[in-house]
């Protein structure tokens, strides 16, 4: 017998090079206890994937999907025009290239009917699709819900915590040090 769920997440990249930056997403995700179905798929180079990948999400119980690509990153709006589930997409900033400009308004400018809920380009923005992969599986799910209330309250505390060097009180201009 084996305990593993059923992913309720899909992440899926435009090319093996994207895995670096998006490990941070899958990690992410795994610490809120949300396990991943991770995949690399192309919406250039294997069209046909794409659009298989998609129209059968739902029914496999995935509940959102996370897409990210490089260049002219077509992948997330394929996934958006081929499912009803709600689409994250993550502009990354592929090498040599334009720091990921490409990306991210490939990804974000969707036509009206089809959105994508893009998200910042590179390892921000990786990890904040896991978080709104999250928060929108936790309308349904409290305990999930719970993990994420202590997230944000772990988070502020931290920024609340942070001790300024004396040195960088004392270089800023208008800055008393009190
Ligand atoms: N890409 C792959 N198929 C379609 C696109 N837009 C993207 C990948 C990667 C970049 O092209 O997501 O960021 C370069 O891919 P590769 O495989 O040449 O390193």
């Amino acid at each position: 017998m084996t305990s593993e769920k059923t992913p309720q997440v899909a992440v899926v990249m435009g090319s093996d090079s994207d895995l670096k930056m998006m490990e941070s997403c899958i990690e992410q995700l795994r610490e809120f206890g949300v396990e991943a179905e991770v995949r690399i798929i192309s919406a250039h180079r294997t069209p046909q994937v794409a659009a298989e990948f998609a129209q059968s999400a739902e029914s496999r119980g995935i509940q959102v999907i996370i897409a990210a690509a490089g260049m002219a990153a077509h992948l997330a709006g394929a996934m958006a025009a081929w499912s009803i589930l709600p689409v994250i997409g993550v502009p990354l900033a592929a090498e040599p290239g334009v720091g990921g400009l490409d990306a991210l308004l490939s990804t974000v400018q969707m036509p009206p009917g089809v959105p994508v809920a893009t998200v910042a380009i590179g390892k921000p923005g990786a990890k904040n699709a896991a978080v709104l992969a999250v928060q929108i599986l936790a309308r349904k799910d409290p305990a999930l819900r719970d993990k994420l209330a202590q997230f944000k309250a772990k988070q502020a505390q931290a920024v609340k915590a942070f001790v300024l060097p004396d040195q960088a009180i004392s270089r800023a201009p208008g800055v008393s040090g009190t």
